[in-house]
């Protein structure tokens, strides 16, 4: 860092590498994940010779505007992430046309996610996923330059071990087709696999907390796993998140079978209204990762009293810093805040588990789907024990890429016949089930 002007090194280089990761057949409400997935890995190479590591969504979508701000950032320092903001609004618009500076999430209604299950987008929550993961990769260099973690560049951890949840699925033992890696999972697909999925989640990692990703069956199957998970696990905290697949009257059902053994039920039908409707009679918080995902759906949500819990994505809401800054407006509001996750890597989950440390009042464990992932673009992975993550302290996420993982991936990213490298769960269930559809209207 220059003394003279209290700038961090200049960037110098950007690298962007897209690939392509071995996911599990897991089953939700639109369909099954693909074998594969695509992340993109950031690296920005300072001019004294750091490598910051940086990680977001790698789907086609992001990858235009991950290589128009690579193009741009070198010669910014790297400690001006203001900068970085607005480059990447002047690099990739606002969706606004003009540029409002605050980056917050307005601008163009692109519609629902081709997933489905990440929210509204819109182009400023395009441009933010990448912002995201480029400013995890200036923190990780400018943290590597000072010799601070990045939790001392967020404000200090206020805890030194994040709490992260069992994140439970129903699913196959293996991918229908031809393509996949296989693993010893087995299936889950009734209340008896899904014990036994939590089960192992809980011996191998100390998991105390169980997501349940719903939507896939009847509400009844879904309320007698839950209730399954409650005889074997009584007392610990329990949740089901069926991504907005039920109707108000049917969230209501389910809200009144389970608020005994239920910590908080997550998405249970579709949009801030259906949520309102939900909450208005529910004993149970609601949280959400799918009607609270940019800025401008927060006051509607808030002041509607539709969510009592977010679970930030910091890929979603543009970063660390803006994640800290949503964490201020839900305690503004009395909202409670915990993390959210899609497939991702460890760098991600160092990213997170950051954050998460420099956040106050984050009474509940994050979502993470790591465990399931096999693969990883790291020389050593993270492991959870007692459910946890310890925050690290070693300087920046502490984390090292490993170059030869992260080639073969890219290589397999380079390979694909295009098939995989955009997250499509409807089409991968087509493979199984070829009328498959998911309807416009709540399926239960
Ligand atoms: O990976 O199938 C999945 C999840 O459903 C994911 O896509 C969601 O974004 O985990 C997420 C959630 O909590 O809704
Ligand atoms: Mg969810």
């Amino acid at each position: 860092v220059d003394a003279r002007t209290g700038r961090g090194p200049l960037v110098e280089e950007v690298r962007l590498t897209p690939v392509l990761t071995a996911d599990p057949p897991l089953l939700n409400a639109h369909g099954v994940h693909q074998p594969y997935a695509a992340r993109l890995v950031i690296e920005v190479v300072t001019a004294d010779g750091t490598t910051g590591v940086g990680e977001t969504y790698g789907e086609t979508k992001y990858l235009g505007h991950a290589r128009a701000l690579a193009d741009a950032l070198p010669g910014l320092p790297v400690s001006d992430l203001n900068g970085l903001d607005a480059l990447a609004e002047s690099v990739c618009g606002t969706g606004k046309g003009g540029g409002t500076g605050t980056g917050d999430g307005d601008g163009a209604d692109l519609g629902v996610d081709v997933g489905g299950l990440r929210g509204v987008q819109t182009a400023d929550k395009l441009r933010l996923s990448v912002v995201s993961g480029f400013e995890v990769a200036c923190l990780d260099a400018l943290g590597k330059s000072l010799g601070l973690p990045v939790h001392a560049l967020l404000g200090g951890r206020v805890r030194d071990r994040v709490d992260y949840s069992a994140y439970l699925f129903y699913r196959w033992a293996a991918h229908p087709g031809t393509r996949g890696e296989t693993d010893d999972w087995g299936d889950a697909l009734d209340p008896a696999g899904v014990v036994a999925q939590a089960r192992r989640f809980a011996d191998d990692y100390g998991f105390r907390s169980f997501k349940l990703k719903g939507g896939v069956f009847p509400p009844d199957e879904e309320i007698a796993a839950v209730r399954a998970l409650a005889r074997e696990f009584p007392g610990h905290p329990l949740r089901l998140d069926p991504n907005g697949a039920w109707s108000v009257e049917t969230s209501r059902k389910v809200e009144s079978e389970l608020r005994d053994v239920l910590e908080y039920l997550e998405d249970p039908a579709l949009g801030t209204p259906a949520m309102a409707e939900v909450a208005a009679s529910s004993q149970l918080p609601l949280a959400t990762n799918m009607c609270v995902t940019t800025v401008p759906e927060i006051a509607e949500a808030f002041t509607s009293d539709a969510v009592q819990i977010v679970l930030s994505d910091h890929h979603y809401w543009g970063g660390l810093r803006r994640t800290r800054e949503l964490a201020a407006i839900c305690r503004a509001f009395g909202v409670g805040l915990s993390m959210h996750s899609n497939t991702h890597l460890g760098i991600s989950l160092a990213a997170m588990t950051h954050v998460a440390a420099t956040v106050p009042g984050l009474v509940h464990a994050c979502d993470t789907h790591y465990p399931w992932q096999t693969e990883d673009v790291l020389t050593r992975r993270h492991t959870f024990r007692d459910g946890a993550l310890e925050v690290s302290d070693a300087p920046g996420l502490g984390v090292e890429l490993d170059r030869a993982a992260l080639a073969a991936l890219h290589e397999r990213w380079l390979a694909d016949d295009g098939t995989m490298r955009d997250r499509d769960d409807v089409a991968a269930m087509r493979v199984a089930r070829p009328d498959w559809t998911v309807p416009r209207t709540p399926r239960w």
